[in-house]
């Protein structure tokens, strides 16, 4: 019998090693085939006083010839790279001339020189450029790079400016996972953009011809983000153009290489027949992310991988900043936060737990996570909340000022906030280091116009981490006095010790309590509150985060006692929830989001946490009740709200006009319980814009309709691949739990599913894991389904693969067949021959 391959050895924190050699400067010469591209790299590099043999990595690379300052070198490169002995290297500064070729037609993980759809393109971070040629592939190397590019297509770009047909130099030194090509038959939606400081910039979006008119949202965002950075973060364009590439076959959404954005089509490409509100916003906040990274990971980048939330934590953090400024605050704050906990509390809740600065990984594509990236970005939010808001500027421009052009740590980032504020971040700096979402049990105490706060965090053990100690946890609190009245003020409490008090005096009469105002932390609250102080907190609290919170709470109060003992919600949370859905005084999205009733996964982690074993199908069944008896208490007053909220105008896509139709959906979608589907069947019919026909067709699909038109969306449809992506999804997503796999399957079969392409890939199986009875039906068809797809994909696209099995890292909060099959299944997945290092790891750290 042969022996499993051994695990590949991590990669850990306390290894770095700063890089003993330097690359002073990069030229690249690359002679484009589908099968045969050939890559000429000349490095003038400056080597350490060590003597140490010059190590360079490289992958999958046939290499035709070496020379070092222009005599020829007989070296074997090994299957990760390319040792150079210090014999062999002169003292001081030379130059090292690599020839490699290449096949991009053949590289179906899209990591590296690719081909989508005859374009010839490159993905990079984090080790991608090892599969292009042989170099020092790590951030704190960087280097000016200069490029030439030869190929018959018309379209040839890389970093920097333009310097001739085909070639191009990048002046800012940068490490190489910010590198980027594209060749292709293109066409540019352009426009020009005045910095600051007066210096002009051409903007292009590079498309296919047939997309040339779906580019004009993307554009209008990037240009708004570049205003934006320039006024609140003080942060010009540094280049004379900037060009953003759209390809269809992408692992991610999008990416930042200097100058050279390369974006996921579906976070381009946008038409309002084409493309929901929802696209639309993840457009404007993608393009902003990616152009924000220009300063916070271009210019200062990471010294290493485990450094990741450096650049993304802070860039999330702008870009929520940004959306914000750009919609409605209160509604980015509360689907930020919808977010947060539907994949990073859950991520940090189960086997993949890991710090935001995680210190040891396998394959470093499995820690772009919600935990480096979203909580990432709250952690940044915390320390702006300890610091104010003068106090965080202040230390931005310190960080700028100092570490531009560098490779940088979370110790310089903290060093920077320490400096500017004089704040000691020592305990604060936990949060980088520990996963986990804190508990904060709080009990309250009233006598004669004296309140006392009590409260206790709870850190829970992790994989790895069996013991915490406290953090600093910023608590924002408000009091309302029984009217109603703000009595006080938000003001944020410093939790620091394990447990703490905190008093306030002069109070009239015992005063309703506010508190995590705003999220203002990333912990679970714990706290005892009777279904009448939400309801009053709910019509009343004068922070909208908690306003929202507290319906949110109050919902899955009732929903767990619908799962747990049967009880239908009694008239208060109707009588509450009808105050919200027709107050014309909210804003419509804000009531939207009311509406929409917790998930069921929410419900299963909420469950689990209060320790019950949840039942998927019992919490399916519990919430369709829930959505039956708003449905009936509200249906009198639906037709009303409908009529009111049909915008008879063009569409747009505005944060107003968006939420108008983020009720109006959630509308129908309650009336369409109540009149069979008749008013959406209509809506469907006549939509013009792509919101309210995909909107319409799933509340269809969600009474178990819409057959026929799921048919004439197909008609109307099959040609937009993005589009049928759509039509893929909904159809799982919303199917009853019993059919899921059965209908997953027959799509798999579908024409026009290719599973090489990540985004139909996604568009299927993400769908089928979101539907969370579906997926956790007492079969286990779809947990067998899922992992023979997982496995077949691995052998093209691990990376993807790898995301994608996430899917199963709930398993410990099932009951013991279920964690028995989806064990079974990660088993499976484990023993197959040649599984990837990507997919390998991921199911290592699942079974734990
Ligand atoms: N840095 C990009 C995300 C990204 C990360 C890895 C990729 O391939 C492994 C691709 C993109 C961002 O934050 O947008
Ligand atoms: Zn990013």
């Amino acid at each position: 019998m042969s022996s499993p391959p051994a695990s590949p050895t991590p990669v850990r924190l306390a290894d770095y090693r700063p890089s003993p050699w330097r690359i002073d400067r990069v030229a690249l010469q690359f002679r484009l085939a589908p099968r045969g591209t050939t890559v000429t790299a000349r490095l003038e590099i400056s080597s350490a006083p060590g003597g140490e043999d010059l190590r360079l990595d490289g992958e999958g690379l046939r290499l035709l010839s070496l020379r070092l300052d222009g005599r020829a070198l007989d070296l074997r490169p090994d299957d990760r790279g390319l040792t150079i002995p210090a014999a062999d290297l002169p003292q001081g500064a030379f130059t090292l001339e690599s020839v490699v070729e290449i096949d991009p037609a053949d590289n179906t993980a899209l990591e590296g020189l690719y081909m989508s759809k005859g374009m010839y393109c490159t993905q990079c971070e984090a080790e991608g450029f090892r599969k292009i040629t042989f170099y020092p592939d790590r951030p704190d190397v960087m280097a000016p790079f200069d490029v030439t590019i030869e190929s018959d297509l018309p379209v040839l770009l890389s970093n920097g400016n333009p310097a001739g047909q085909g070639r191009w130099t990048d002046p800012w030194p940068k490490p190489a996972y910010l590198f980027a090509l594209v060749a292709g038959d293109l066409i540019a939606h352009s426009a020009r953009f005045t910095t600051a400081s007066g210096r002009g910039v051409d903007l292009n979006i590079w498309v296919r011809q047939c997309d040339e008119d779906h580019c004009a949202y993307a554009m209008d965002s990037l240009i708004r983000s570049m205003r934006w950075d320039e006024q609140v973060y003080g942060r010009e364009y540094d280049l004379d153009v900037f060009n953003i590439v759209a390809v269809d076959d992408f692992n991610m959404g999008a990416m930042e290489n200097k100058g050279l954005n390369i974006f996921n089509s579906r976070y381009v490409l946008a038409s309002p027949e084409t493309a929901t509100d929802d696209d639309y916003a993840r457009i404007e906040a993608i393009i902003a992310h990616e152009y924000f990274h220009n300063w916070t990971g271009n210019r200062i980048t990471c010294r290493d991988w485990f450094q990741l939330c450096l650049k993304e934590g802070l860039t999330v953090y702008r870009d929520q900043q940004f959306s914000g400024d750009m919609r409605s605050h209160a509604v980015k704050r509360i689907e930020d936060v919808l977010m947060l906990r539907a994949r990073q509390f859950r991520e940090d809740a189960g086997p993949l737990a890991h710090p935001v600065r995680p210190e040891s990984y396998v394959e470093i594509n499995n820690f772009y996570t919600a935990t480096v990236y979203e909580k990432g970005a709250e952690v940044i939010g915390m320390l702006r909340r300890l610091v104010g808001d003068d106090g965080y500027a202040k230390a931005l421009d310190l960080y700028f000022a100092r570490h531009d052009g560098e490779a940088a740590t979370i110790e310089d980032w903290l060093a920077v906030f320490e400096e500017a504020t004089g704040r000691d971040l020592a305990q604060f700096k936990r949060w980088y280091s520990e996963a986990g979402t804190p508990r904060v049990r709080v009990t309250e105490q009233y006598e004669a116009g004296h309140l006392t706060l009590h409260l206790e965090q709870i850190n829970p053990p992790t994989p790895g981490q069996p013991r915490k100690s406290p953090k600093v946890i910023p608590i924002a609190v408000g009091l309302l006095s029984p009217e109603g009245r703000e009595v006080l003020p938000t003001t944020v409490l410093e939790l620091t010790g394990a447990q703490q008090a905190f008093s306030f005096d002069g109070l009239e009469a015992r005063p309703v309590v506010s508190i995590l105002r705003g999220f203002s932390a990333p912990v679970i609250l714990e706290r005892a509150v009777g279904a009448a102080e939400r309801a009053f907190l709910l019509e009343h609290d004068t922070d909208p985060f908690n306003r929202w919170e507290a319906g949110r709470a109050l919902a899955k109060d009732l929903l767990a006692r619908m799962v747990t003992d049967g009880t239908d919600p009694g008239p208060d949370w109707m009588t509450a929830m009808e105050a919200v859905t027709f107050d014309d005084g909210l804003e419509p999205a804000f009531r939207a989001l009311v509406l929409r009733l917790p998930s069921e996964d929410d419900m299963a982690q909420t469950l689990h946490a209060a320790g019950h074993v949840p039942d998927p199908a019992a919490i399916h069944t519990a919430r369709r009740r829930m959505q039956a008896v708003l449905a009936n208490g509200l249906a009198a007053r639906l037709p009303d709200l409908l009529a009111a909220l049909d915008d008879p105008g063009p569409y747009t896509p505005d944060a107003a006009a968006a939420g108008r139709r983020a009720l109006r959906m959630a509308a129908l979608s309650l009336l369409s319980r109540v009149d069979g589907g008749a008013a959406a069947r209509a809506t469907f019919t006549t939509a013009d814009n792509m919101t309210v026909e995909v909107g319409a067709l799933a509340c269809l699909l969600e009474i178990g309709a819409g057959d026929e038109e799921l048919t004439r969306f197909a008609t109307r449809w099959g040609e937009d691949r993005l589009v049928m992506d759509k039509w893929f999804t909904l159809q799982i997503l919303h199917a009853a739990p019993e059919t899921v796999a059965e209908r997953t399957e027959a799509l798999t079969g579908h024409a026009d599913f290719d599973m090489r392409n990540p985004n139909r890939f996604r568009a299927i199986f993400g769908a089928l894991a979101a539907n969370h009875a579906g997926f956790h039906h007492a079969d286990g068809a779809s947990y067998r389904l899922l992992a023979d797809w997982l496995i077949r994909l691995d052998a093209l696209n691990p990376q993807t693969a790898a995301r994608m099995s996430t899917a199963f890292d709930s398993w410990s909060r099932m009951d013991v067949d279920r964690q028995d099959m989806i064990r079974g299944e990660l088993t499976r997945i484990r023993a197959t021959p040649g599984l990837s290092r990507d997919l390998g790891e991921m199911t290592e750290r699942m079974l734990g």
